[in-house]
């Protein structure tokens, strides 16, 4: 069956218009969003939520944090990506399952409500993992499409899947924040170069390959710009799964460390990976484990 994504083939880089609705089910599978915060989903391909957590939840989303990153049973297994070149902790793939904490907020329905209202259908997690990007040596994470990933190397049929980045720390100009660019999940972005065996071994250190070409990047900024999704620790940032992101550098002392779960639609479950490339981990795509979620009872406010 052709692939209306193709990406990283031996043609050159190429811009297709989205095939795939941004919002499923008019947006009334559930009642997380009001109208005018799925509009502004729509159009844009993110959704700032200020303050949705309060400190003290916080403080213990990092601490349960702080006990993964201690672990040095964590530290040593294939979850744990450290940055390029040294042994700081970069990622911890597949938290949800390492600790009960992050499992329910996984199932809190300030997220997994806002998945079900907007991919239409119950959800379940394709991936979670913290970045930590720890002041002064937290790396960049250069500009991708997470969908053209998840399509190519998983084989994620369709862009019906969206991530949630939940600030654990502030989130300023000066340590990294996220950078989006507005409008551009309504374009898919075909990379150039093919995909190297098990590429995840270097991508999520530092991602070479399904990257867009500069021009084809300046296209979408000329378009939409780029904002900088700033905002204090309990924020979450709900981003489609074609919305090109990527965030630099951290040469500040301050931390920027994020929790991010990306809920998949059940009715988008992973078939083959594209051009005969081999199925990642498990911990980075789910395959076997995919648990569709029910909301933990309303949190009390
Ligand atoms: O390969 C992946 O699944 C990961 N890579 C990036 C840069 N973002 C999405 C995801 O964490
Ligand atoms: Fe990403």
């Amino acid at each position: 069956m052709n692939d209306i994504y193709p990406s990283r083939t031996d043609r050159g880089s190429a811009i297709i218009a989205r095939q795939d609705p941004v919002i499923y089910g008019d947006g009334q599978y559930a009642q997380a969003l009001d109208t005018a915060q799925v509009k502004s989903y729509e159009n844009d391909g993110f959704l700032v939520m200020k303050n949705l957590f309060s400190a003290e939840e916080v403080a213990a989303l990092v601490d349960e944090v702080k006990h993964l990153t201690n672990d040095s049973d964590i530290a040593s297994m294939p979850e744990a990506i450290s940055e390029p070149g040294s042994d700081i902790v970069r990622s911890v793939f597949r938290v949800h399952d390492l600790s009960e904490r992050i499992n329910e907020l996984a199932r809190d329905p300030r997220l997994l409500d806002v998945a079900r209202q907007i991919l239409g259908s119950e959800v379940y997690i394709h991936q979670s993992r913290v970045n930590f990007k720890p002041g002064f040596k937290g790396k960049e994470f250069y500009w991708h499409s997470d969908f053209e990933t998840w399509h190519v190397e998983d084989g994620m049929p369709a862009m019906r899947a969206l991530s949630c980045s939940i600030l654990l720390t502030d989130n300023n100009a000066c340590n990294g924040p996220l950078m989006l660019v507005p409008g551009s999940h309504t374009q898919f972005i075909s990379c150039e170069g093919e995909t190297p065996d098990e590429h995840y071994k270097a991508s999520l250190k530092k991602q070479e390959f399904g990257v867009p070409d500069p021009l084809s990047l300046s296209m979408l900024v000329d378009q939409g710009g780029i904002e900088a999704a700033t905002g204090a620790a309990g924020t979450v940032i709900f981003f489609d799964c074609n919305t090109m992101h990527a965030s630099s550098g951290n040469l500040s002392p301050w931390a920027r460390s994020n929790v991010f779960m990306v809920y998949n639609s059940v009715e988008n479950m992973l078939s083959t990976p594209k051009y005969g490339l081999a199925p990642r981990p498990e911990y980075l795509a789910t395959r076997e484990n995919a648990t569709v979620l029910t909301p933990l009872e309303a949190v009390e406010a």
